[in-house]
């Protein structure tokens, strides 16, 4: 296991909280308790994106499996690692061998999910890394089969701005040599009131989970947010195609984070944004990625076509 963490820390929160308006990095959700709210967001009745990427990558694993051969399954935001045992059963019937390569920003999530995979693959080789994207993307070790699949499921790239995503797809393809593969999950565009109700469960675990990044920070930069005194937000942007969650001040305050040596007031009513969860069309993407050096080789869906698995290659690049 190694600790690849961003060398300035809270740089990035000095910024968004200076700001206007102001903004949170979504990395911020995943301590401990935050990565536990996500693994029961994944489980409520009106978040449909995990069950139905389970069922996609439970019904064509195989067919990925058979695509790529042998090669190294990397995992950029890896959690719990819930899914990715549809992806190395399919791995492990093909007779492939198991060689995992998780990469998460939280320590726990990684060390537990890594433990608990070698106890149930006992083929199974794993390289896990703490980390951000970037650092890791930059520095992943030398591959050790034939090929390597970077696996970004979960739709997470939705939470990344257009200027982000772009970069992170031209960060992607140079991750990866020719004939490597690409396995990207994204959530479809939809009707808004499925969207919504996806970002406002009824049991409210999706406003415990928002709320949880003001303790995180207050934990890690020695902060004061009361906690109480904030509200959860999220509304679907129809023109950008994507949820917008926020964290409203419910009165006028002032807060410090003695660590950043930070002190930011907020108005009442002010709106802190802390995730855009955007919602992609299939086509359109696949356009996008293959203008990026990784066109699609397979698109998986489900019959709704709400969630949508590309297996894409890496095509050699010409001069
Ligand atoms: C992990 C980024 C895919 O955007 O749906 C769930 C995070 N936020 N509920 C998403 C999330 C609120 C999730 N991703």
């Amino acid at each position: 296991m190694e600790n690849r963490s961003d060398a300035v820390d809270g740089q990035d929160v000095i910024e968004g909280l200076s700001s206007q308006p102001k903004f949170l990095p979504p990395k911020y959700f995943y301590d401990q308790r935050g990565s536990q709210l996500f693994d029961q967001i994944c489980e409520l009745p009106e978040y449909y994106p995990t069950r139905t990427e389970t069922a996609i990558l439970k019904e064509f694993g195989g067919a990925i499996a058979q695509t790529t051969g042998p090669c190294e399954i990397v995992e950029l935001g890896s959690g719990s690692a819930t899914k990715t045992r549809f992806l190395l059963n399919a791995y492990q019937s093909a007779g492939h061998p198991l060689r995992y390569l998780p990469i998460d920003v939280s320590e726990t999530a990684l060390v537990e999910s890594s433990k608990q995979l070698l106890l149930e693959y006992s083929a199974l080789t794993i390289h896990g890394l703490i980390s951000t994207y970037e650092p890791a993307l930059a520095k992943l070790p030398a591959a050790q089969l034939p090929a390597r699949m970077i696996c970004f499921i979960g739709s997470t790239i939705g939470n990344l701005q257009p200027h982000e995503y772009s970069a992170f797809l031209d960060r992607m393809a140079r991750s990866l040599r020719p004939k490597d593969y690409f396995l990207l999950g994204i959530d479809l565009q939809k009707e808004v009131s499925v969207l919504e109700a996806a970002y406002n469960d009824s049991r409210g675990i999706t406003a415990a989970f928002n709320l949880n990044m003001l303790r995180h920070l207050n934990y890690r930069f020695d902060g004061d947010f009361d906690v109480d005194c904030f509200a959860h937000v999220a509304c679907y942007n129809q023109e950008s195609h994507q949820i917008e969650m926020h964290l409203e001040s419910l009165k006028a305050q002032t807060v410090q984070l003695k660590a950043l040596g930070l002190t930011v007031r907020f108005a009442s009513g002010e709106r802190l944004l802390s995730e855009i969860s955007r919602k992609f069309d299939l086509e359109k993407t696949a356009q996008t990625l293959a203008a990026r050096h990784l066109p699609v080789v397979t698109t998986f869906t489900d019959q709704n076509r709400w969630f949508g698995l590309l297996l894409c290659q890496r095509s050699p690049d010409r001069c």
